[in-house]
């Protein structure tokens, strides 16, 4: 294989999901270059089906960037969520607690929308890009290797932001004596399944039953996201239509309504996701930043991660254009600090959220789950603390700047 010449931009994103987009706009926004490279094809990448919420803050910097268009069209705003348990829910009105609200729009429209809005901007984007390699970090002249078209290449730069997801090579490029890793195994997974069904119902349903959690989630008018709690080893192939269909009856009854269940539909995606929780810390090494999933992982029931990536780059953009464009290294200095404060918050919310709603197998913890399930919707406390955390803390939730008590 032949060797192109060595080419050289600003910052070598490595990953394509909504990391590596909205950090490659944001960048452009502060006139700052960059490369993205993704080992995935365009077609992979635009069909993969993930998160559903975008945090208030998190639409609004969507929409700042011009990339909003679609979702303020398509995307659903909604006001609060229910919490179903003993067969009943119970609202939690994000709008009345907090004043702010989410917005329920598809990773997948997301990624379409910045893949779309960076082509059309004429941005280095390079798809199926292998063996994508970060060399040189600890020094002032990275660089990173790929092959791409046939050919080995060699792309230095002034940064590396490893914006490659849980499985990519960034993270395991820092020496394990320079890093601390964290995590927890959760012992459950997701049943995911995307149906063509509309939802019977206006908000999400987070639902604890004694077979499980269940979460009724949506993704349009016209398309439903439903999740069961299963075994972590659980073998999707297990789970034909009309038994995920049944659990999920089981699991939504409604004491009040016996009529009401889910919606049936034409299956469009049915898989499995592991729960767990995890962080490696420091985020930066050198001249390589870490951002999203490379970073941390959280478990999907506080649907935290898609904003907590989106948090990440947003800090990592304007450390960086302070540092390459304006000669200032300072936000850079504190880049993974800044991130880990809220990383930590969004951990622990999404690790609350998981044990506040998955059955555990100790008929003790049960109970207590359940005095903790009537406590939370009996009381405008503990409600507002799980919607202020749901809809996105402001920053200043996230450190104690001065006393507050005495
Ligand atoms: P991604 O999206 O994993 O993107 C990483 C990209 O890097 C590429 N890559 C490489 N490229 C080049 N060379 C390599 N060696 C590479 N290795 C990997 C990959 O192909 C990929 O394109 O990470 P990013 O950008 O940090 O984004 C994180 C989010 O995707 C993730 O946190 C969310 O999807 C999590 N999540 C949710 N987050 C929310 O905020 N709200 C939710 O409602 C929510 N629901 C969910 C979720 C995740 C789920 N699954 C499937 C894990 C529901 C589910 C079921
Ligand atoms: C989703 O719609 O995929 C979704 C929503 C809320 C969550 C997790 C996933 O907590």
């Amino acid at each position: 294989m032949t060797a192109a010449a060595p080419e050289r931009t600003q910052v070598a994103i490595v990953g394509a999901g909504p990391a590596g987009l909205l950090l490659s706009e944001l960048l452009a926004a502060e006139g700052v270059e960059s490369v993205i490279l993704e080992q995935r094809s365009r077609a992979y990448c635009l069909a993969r089906v993930r998160a559903g919420v975008l945090e208030h803050d998190v639409a609004a910097l969507v929409d700042a960037l011009g990339v909003g268009a679609r979702m303020r069209r398509d995307g659903l705003v909604h006001e609060g969520i229910d919490v179903q348990f003993d067969g009943a829910p119970h609202r939690i009105d994000f709008m009345a607690l907090t004043a702010r609200t989410v917005v329920v729009y598809g990773q997948q429209e997301l990624t379409r929308d910045l893949v779309e809005h960076l082509e059309a901007a004429g941005r280095d984007l390079r798809f199926e890009a292998e063996d994508v390699a970060v060399h040189d970090h600890g020094s002032d002249a990275p660089r990173v290797t790929f092959r791409h078209g046939g050919r080995r290449r060699e792309l230095r730069c002034d940064v590396v932001a490893g914006c490659d997801g849980f499985h990519g090579v960034c993270r395991d490029t820092i020496p394990a004596s320079r890093r601390q890793t964290y995590s927890i195994a959760y012992p459950f997974a997701w049943l995911g399944l995307l149906a063509r069904a509309a939802p019977a119902i206006d908000e999400l349903v987070y639902c604890s039953h004694e077979r499980g959690f269940a979460l009724y989630s949506l993704r349009s008018n016209e398309v439903s996201r439903l999740y069961l709690q299963v075994a972590p080893d659980e073998d999707v192939e297990r789970w034909p239509d009309e038994r995920v269909w049944a659990e999920l009856d089981r699991r939504f009854a409604r004491a009040a309504d016996a009529a009401w269940r889910p919606t049936r539909g034409e299956t469009l995606e049915k898989s499995v996701t592991p729960m767990r929780s995890f962080v490696s810390e420091p985020m930066r090494d050198g001249r390589l930043f870490l951002a999203g999933d490379a970073a941390h992982i959280v478990p999907a029931t506080g649907a935290k991660g898609l904003n907590l990536a989106v948090h990440d780059v947003e800090l990592l953009a304007r450390a960086l254009a302070r540092w390459l464009r304006d000669g200032d290294d300072a936000l850079a200095a504190r880049y993974s600090d800044d991130c880990l404060a809220r990383v930590w918050r969004a951990e622990d919310f999404s690790m609350f959220m998981t044990r506040l709603l998955h059955v555990p197998d100790d008929p003790f913890e049960r109970r207590a789950q359940l005095a903790r399930l009537r406590y939370l919707c009996a009381s405008e406390a503990a409600m507002r603390s799980l919607a202020e955390n749901y809809v996105g803390l402001p920053a200043d939730r996230l450190r104690v700047s001065a006393p507050s008590l005495g």
